[in-house]
């Protein structure tokens, strides 16, 4: 039985110049909820000083945890992050912390009466490039007219998940950024409780990800996924 309090999960890959200070700043603001929380930071495929910088934080803090995978697949990381979690409330950001803190309790409270929190930054405020916007709108549109599911961001940041819920989507979990969309859509459809939420982000650095092939991963898997919900019927 999973102990209450919140996890919150951060995957990373090459994030030196954030590392400290960011996790200092959540840091902080989870001291200030007075809500007992762990930060679990996995990395795969950190070239930089990422892994050493991690090692130095839980040294630190008892409160953080850390991993390293030798090869790339956020998916991958995130399988590890759910399995090492101790808590019943899984949240996740990303290592620029491009969405508003206060997500993170909002998140939580909601997770006492649902199974899954999605932090939508379309129904929210959003100050991104023009092309990602437009891209994830795609997405988004695509996904409400093959899938059935009428939600409106399914990027890994500001989800928050029921550790019993995630556990048995986990084996739809592949190593790499779709796992959100294979987990929406089979809790939404097995009549899991599903609630999104608004938020605030503002992510102007340039991405982690080759956005031409996450592009062709993801759309393509949306494809795959709408093909096999044909036959399943
Ligand atoms: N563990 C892991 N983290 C990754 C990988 N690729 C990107 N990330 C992390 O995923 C998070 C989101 O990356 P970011 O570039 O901000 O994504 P975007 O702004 O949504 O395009 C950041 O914390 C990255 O460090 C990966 O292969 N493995
Ligand atoms: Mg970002």
């Amino acid at each position: 039985m999973p102990l209450k309090g919140i996890t919150i999960f951060i995957p990373v890959y090459n994030e030196e110049a954030l590392l400290t200070p960011n996790t200092g700043r959540l840091f902080a603001y989870l001291e200030s909820l007075g809500i007992p929380f762990e930060i679990i930071i996995g990395s795969n495929g950190s070239t930089d000083r990422s892994v050493s910088i991690m090692r130095e934080l839980c040294e630190e803090h008892s409160e953080i945890r850390h991993f390293h995978i030798p090869e790339k697949g956020v998916g991958a990381a995130f399988r590890k992050g759910v399995d090492m979690a101790q808590f019943g409330h899984i949240i996740t950001v990303d290592m620029d912390l491009s969405v508003d803190l206060g997500f993170i309790i909002m998140a939580h409270r909601r997770l006492n009466r649902c199974d899954m929190v999605i932090g939508s930054k379309v129904t929210g405020n959003q100050k991104r490039s023009w092309i990602r916007k437009m891209a994830s709108n795609s997405f988004i549109n695509l996904a409400k007219l093959l899938l059935q599911i009428n939600f409106h961001d399914y990027s890994i940041s500001a989800k928050g998940y029921r550790k019993e819920l995630v556990e048995k989507y986990l084996p739809y979990v592949d190593n790499k950024t779709f796992y959100v969309v294979e987990i929406v859509y089979r809790a939404y459809h097995d009549g899991k409780r599903l609630k999104e939420i608004p938020v605030e982000c503002i992510d102007m650095r340039e991405s982690r990800f080759n956005l031409i092939h996450e592009g062709i991963y993801k759309f393509g898997n949306l494809f795959r996924l709408w093909v096999s919900s044909i036959r399943r019927c």
